[in-house]
């Protein structure tokens, strides 16, 4: 491949632009070790860079191809050892060779319809090497498709959900509430699950300004309140000096019927907003009286379910009324059973208080949980590699994957339709790590010792890596040049290789090049285009659209010897929504009635018991019992990304010897005879992990929060549920869907026993290269 030396000339003291999900940065080697420092135009750089140090040559990644023994001596085929066995190193051309026959095997015999290449998973930034991208162009150009997956574990239920009640995903998400209308029009911000700046620190691409503690400090300090509604203190930041109402995780829904209950009752729901604008109020209305169950769905019913004390969820509602008011859910909420309700509900309450598509008041969903949400768009497209077109028409929701994997040819409900699982016998990641994302990661185990070959292209030894056939090593972005850029981030930004590629490591794109070769593709692959010459390519239309639009437009060499170029952007004009209230006659919504919709006839007509047509009030079945007293919160880890770089300095720095870190509330350790600084064990009928704990009243009792992103480390992996004892919550966590409607992940809340570990303390293996390699 065509690969640049780096171009020290660029800067004099040797630091090149470069980008990831978590902030732009320059980078240099200097005696021998990395150094990284954050863009000098972002007001609050976000750590995470500082894992690229110790992860750069770290003992984690892998050097060299390698299969695993079983699959190497006996062939394709069904093999409890996954994730249990040893591995041999090989050569790329053995790799290459042995893998090609496989998808051949499969491509000509059953079909590409047995190979699954959903491959979710947040991979790196960089447009071109961007790895769900090249796998996707692979497997199209090369074998005729795959099955895929659909959706995504952050937004499972409030992607399928929305489109029938709001209209498009991205309007509600990214074209609506800015943080720049917070900052100067709102007057009261409700937040559902927080806007923790833990969050807001990344954003799929590229972020260069991180804004969000900017601009709640500015809007608070202008006197506008910020209302926090969930179990831990520290999802909104200081600067908001926000009002903590402590609520159960899970009761969200019928908090938001409480309050808008008491708007009802007394005449403060606006009622010329919801009949312009909004179908179906009088069929929830009818329910939110109690005509329809006989349970009105007041503030001292929503009390009995939330913990919110009746006074004061009244208090709340007349506060909201008459003001410049913000509805926001997080994604948290909707990543948990009848997830869909909270979202519908969160709607429904915005629009009570007639605020939806005003500046700086509505529904704000999601808004905070990623820094593409309340920014603006630019006005020119940035690069955008072809993934050419899938021959396989099937798909999953992609967190079913177990499912399928477990019950091929069974049927399942998704958004309105019966559907049936495919027969998969290869599963190919690059980018992904399921053994991060999935949840009941030991019913995962099971379901990947079905196949027949699992392939994956990774950077380091994940658990995901150590269950693989066939494992490719892959570079890291400060080992290859790309273009890193979001469509709503202004900065384009020249990607530069900072070291060669670890040990025999190879670009995704190179690999799949060479395998595309022995698929009788290579040419249709590469389109005969180096790496550079791809950059080129795909930097074409956004320099077209800087043309078009009058303005500079640098040819591709002058962008590369820059340090980054500034795209124009969209105004903030409050999108589709602002359009729709300003006219809902001219600017209908794209769904079936055009309005928003509280009743949906659509999604009634699908009779999902578990997800009815109007938001409502469904309980849970995984409450706290006595086994399992406590509700655990897997929230995303603060100090990287998911899994990424979890042997990174930044994100050891955060762990008590050397495991994750639970908060817990100091009565409940009392009770449980646990004190600050202990190990302790977490625990219910699907498996155990072990933590550090940290005892805080910043969380609610009975709740325990527990981040994602340990990886994955089973003390004894010939056990059936063994202890991971590093502290992964998905040990723990449910495999079932949100509901019939949109069988989204439940990962955010399952129900846990909790106690001191005692024991010796198993070391932590997740980064030891497993047997063999
Ligand atoms: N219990 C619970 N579970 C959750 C969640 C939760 O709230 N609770 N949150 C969920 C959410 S919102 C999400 S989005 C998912 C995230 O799940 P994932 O996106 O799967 O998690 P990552 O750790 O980002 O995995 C990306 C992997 O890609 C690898 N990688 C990076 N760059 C490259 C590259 O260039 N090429 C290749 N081949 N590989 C590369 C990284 O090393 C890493 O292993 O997790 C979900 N899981
Ligand atoms: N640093 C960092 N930032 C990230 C990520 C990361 O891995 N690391 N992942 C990114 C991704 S892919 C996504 S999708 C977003 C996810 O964004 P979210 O899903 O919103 O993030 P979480 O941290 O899982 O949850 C936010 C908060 O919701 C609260 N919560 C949980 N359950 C409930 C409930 O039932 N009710 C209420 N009211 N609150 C509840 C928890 O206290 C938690 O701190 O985050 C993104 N940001
Ligand atoms: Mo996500």
């Amino acid at each position: 491949m065509n690969r640049t030396e780096p171009v020290s000339e660029l800067s004099e003291d040797g630091f090149l632009p470069h980008t990831s999900h978590w902030g732009v940065f320059s980078a240099r080697m200097k005696d021998g070790e990395l150094e990284v420092r954050p863009h000098p135009g972002d007001p609050d750089p976000n750590g995470i860079i500082q894992n690229f140090p110790a992860a750069l040559r770290h003992r984690a990644r892998i050097a060299q191809p390698m299969i695993r023994r079983g699959w190497l001596e006996n062939g394709p085929g069904p093999d409890e050892k996954r994730g249990r066995d040893d591995y041999v190193p090989v050569s790329w051309t053995q790799a290459l060779d042995l893998l090609g026959a496989e998808l051949l095997r499969l491509r000509d015999g059953p079909g590409p319809g047995a190979i699954f290449g959903g491959s979710y998973g947040w991979a790196s930034a960089g447009r071109f090497h961007h790895a769900q991208s090249q796998i996707h162009r692979f497997l199209n150009v090369a074998c005729g498709g795959y099955v895929r997956s659909v959706n995504s574990y952050s937004s499972g239920s409030s992607q399928v959900l929305v489109p029938h009640i709001i209209g498009d995903y991205e309007d509600l998400t990214k074209r609506n509430v800015s943080w720049e209308q917070i900052a100067e029009h709102s007057e009261i911000v409700l937040a559902f699950g927080g806007m923790a700046l833990k969050n807001s620190m990344v954003a799929g691409g590229s972020v260069s300004k991180h804004v969000e503690r900017g601009a709640m400090k500015r809007a608070a300090q202008r006197g506008c309140a910020f209302v926090l509604a969930g179990p831990l203190r520290s999802d909104l930041p200081e600067e908001a000096k926000a009002e903590w109402l402590s609520c159960i995780p899970g009761s969200d829904t019928a908090l938001m019927m409480g309050l808008v209950h008491t708007l009802v009752v007394e005449g403060r729901h606006d009622r010329a907003f919801l009949d312009r604008c909004t179908v179906g109020w009088p069929v929830f209305e009818r329910y939110l009286l109690g005509e329809t169950d006989g349970q009105p769905k007041d503030a001292a019913w929503a009390s009995g379910i939330t913990g919110v004390a009746a006074d004061e969820i009244v208090a709340l509602a007349r506060r909201l009324h008459g003001k410049r008011a913000l509805i926001v859910v997080a994604h948290a909420l909707q990543r948990a059973e009848h997830g869909e309700q909270p979202v519908w509900m969160g709607m429904v309450l915005a629009a009570a208080l007639g605020q939806i598509g005003l500046p700086g008041g509505g529904y704000g969903y999601a808004l905070g949980a990623i820094a593409y949400y309340g920014r603006r768009f630019n006005a020119v497209p940035v690069p955008t590699f072809s993934q050419g077109k899938n021959g396989v028409a099937d798909y999953i929701p992609v967190a079913r994957i177990s499912d399928m994997l477990l019950h091929p040819g069974e049927s399942y409900r998704y958004n309105g339709q019966t559907r049936t699982y495919p027969d998969i016998k290869l599963v190919y990641w690059a980018g992904g790590n399921p053994f991060h994302h999935h949840q009941d990661l030991n019913r995962l185990r099971r379901a990947f010792a079905r196949l027949d070959t699992l392939v994956v292209h990774e950077l380091a030894w994940t658990a995901t890596a150590r269950h693989a056939d066939i494992v490719l090593p892959c570079t890291m972005t400060l080992e290859r040049e790309d273009i890193g850029g979001s469509s709503n981030d202004p900065l384009l930004v020249p990607m530069h290789p900072i070291v060669p590629p670890y040990g025999e490591a190879r670009d995704d794109y190179a690999i799949f090049a060479d395998l595309a070769e022995r698929l009788g593709a290579r040419e249709a692959f590469t389109e005969g285009r180096s790496v550079r010459q791809w950059l080129e390519h795909l930097y074409e239309p956004t320099r077209e659209g800087l043309a078009a639009k009058g303005l500079p437009a640098p040819s591709f060499a002058e962008f590369w010897g820059s340090e980054g170029y500034i795209l124009p952007q969209q105004p903030d004009d409050g999108g589709r929504l602002r359009a729709f209230r300003d006219d809902p006659q001219g600017k209908p919504l794209p769904t079936p009635s055009g309005k928003l919709e509280i009743f949906s006839e659509t999604i009634a007509a699908f009779s999902e018991a578990d997800c009815p047509g109007h938001p409502t009030w469904l309980g849970a079945t995984n409450v706290p019992d006595a086994e399992t007293p406590y509700v655990l919160a897997a929230t995303q880890p603060r100090p990287r990304l998911h899994s990424q770089f979890d042997f990174g300095g930044h994100s050891g720095a955060a762990k008590y010897r050397g495991r994750e870190v639970a908060r817990m509330h100091p009565d409940d350790a009392t009770l449980r005879g646990i004190s600050d600084g202990d190990i302790i064990r977490l625990h219910n009928e699907r498996g155990a992990c072990l933590a550090g704990v940290v005892l805080t009243d910043g969380i609610r009792r009975g709740v325990i929060q527990l981040p994602t992103g340990a990886w994955y480390d089973p003390v004894d992996p010939h056990d059936d549920k063994p202890l991971c004892v590093h502290g992964n919550p998905n040990v723990l966590t449910r495999d079932v869907g949100t509901s019939a409607l949109a069988q989204g992940c439940t990962g955010q809340l399952t129900t846990v026993q909790v106690e001191r570990f005692d024991g010796n303390l198993p070391p932590i293996n997740a980064y030891e290269p497993p047997a063999g390699a």
